[in-house]
């Protein structure tokens, strides 16, 4: 690892003082949502609010945040509302990522999930109903309806069929491959073999389009609502992609490595699994190698930016370094 910032401790405090400026931000943003009975009807206010309001890291959302503050020079309204719709789209994807039918889990952010909590059905409709609500404010909230369109498109993309749902299916599908071949005495190995696609380059497909695009999405989210031009877009989805790719193999190696309380979730589960992950597929070493490439890369996107780009960079430092 190279361009990532080695922070001295005044600048990481500086930097973690930020971090919590900008979810209070979200979380404000989020809090006005919530209060609004004309968006949200009786019955689902309980559940969307636990989804919401549960100890998420916000990056994403944060992530909008500080993109906006770096090529306008401050937040605005229109990135406060893009933040509340990606951190909605997110959560979304954790409830049905949680269900029985997809990972099945019981905790989540170190509570229990959405369908353990109130019930299957309840979480699957708490799911739709975030992803629906996050376009409608953009839809409503926003100050032009062309930023509207534009940041619309923008989250669609990354979270729909050639986005996040193609990721998780490709996911999916990996792992039941690796399952049934486990389940017919076979090694993991022949399974991949009669996947006929090289296992690393099956990984990068899965984890760009489940979580990379994500990532892309913010910085580019941000960008827009600060007025960005195109040069410095093409700079923030370089940088998005990069960390974002770079965030879910540290969110690999955290499985393997970090204990349930620290993630807030049962560790050690992808493997169990037989899930499709850096660590498994070129081991921890490497991971760790390709994890801190991929940061000084995001980091390297950043350069025209100059200073005013320090807090993303010491962004990419601390996604590498996390422990949760
Ligand atoms: C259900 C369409 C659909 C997709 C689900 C998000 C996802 C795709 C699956 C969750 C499992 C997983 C490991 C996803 C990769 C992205 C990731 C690391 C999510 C967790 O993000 P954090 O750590 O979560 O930012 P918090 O809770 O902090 O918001």
């Amino acid at each position: 690892m190279g361009l990532v910032m080695k922070s001295d401790s005044k600048a990481k405090r500086r930097f973690e003082g930020d971090l919590e400026r900008k979810v209070k931000l979200v979380n404000k943003a989020l809090g006005r949502i919530l209060s609004r009975k004309d968006l949200i009807s009786k019955e689902l206010r309980e559940p969307v609010r636990y989804a919401l309001t549960g100890p998420g890291k916000r990056i994403r959302s944060a992530m909008v945040l500080w993109c906006c503050e770096m090529v306008s020079g401050k937040v605005n309204r229109d990135a406060e509302t893009a933040a509340a719709a990606i951190e909605m789209v997110h959560t979304y994807s954790l409830i049905h990522d949680d269900l029985p039918a997809m990972d099945d889990d019981d905790y989540r952010r170190g509570r229990l999930t959405c369908h353990k909590k109130f019930d299957e059905a309840t979480a699957i409709l708490v799911g739709d109903a975030l992803l629906t609500l996050a376009f409608e404010v953009l839809a409503k909230e926003i100050k032009t309806p062309a930023m509207a369109a534009r940041l619309i498109g923008e989250l669609a993309e990354a979270a729909g069929p050639a986005g996040m749902v193609a990721g998780q299916m490709a996911d999916l599908k990996a792992t039941r491959h690796e399952l049934g071949a486990r389940e017919n005495t076979a090694s993991p190995q022949d399974a991949l073999r009669r996947m006929a696609v090289p296992q690393e380059k099956m990984l990068r497909y899965i984890h760009t389009n489940k979580t990379a695009k994500m990532f892309r999405c913010a910085a580019v989210m941000g960008g827009i609502s600060g007025g960005a031009n195109e040069k410095q877009l093409k700079r923030l989805r370089e940088y998005g992609l990069k960390i974002g790719l770079g965030f879910q193999i540290a969110d690999d190696i955290l499985d393997v490595c970090g204990t349930s309380e620290e993630l807030g979730k049962t560790s050690g589960k992808d493997a169990r699994q037989g899930k499709q992950t850096y660590p498994a597929v070129v081991g921890l070493e490497k991971s760790r190698a390709l994890a801190g490439k991929l940061a000084d890369e995001a980091v390297a996107a950043l350069k025209p930016f100059g200073e005013k780009a320090n807090a993303l960079r010491r962004l990419a430092e601390s996604l590498l370094n996390r422990t949760r």
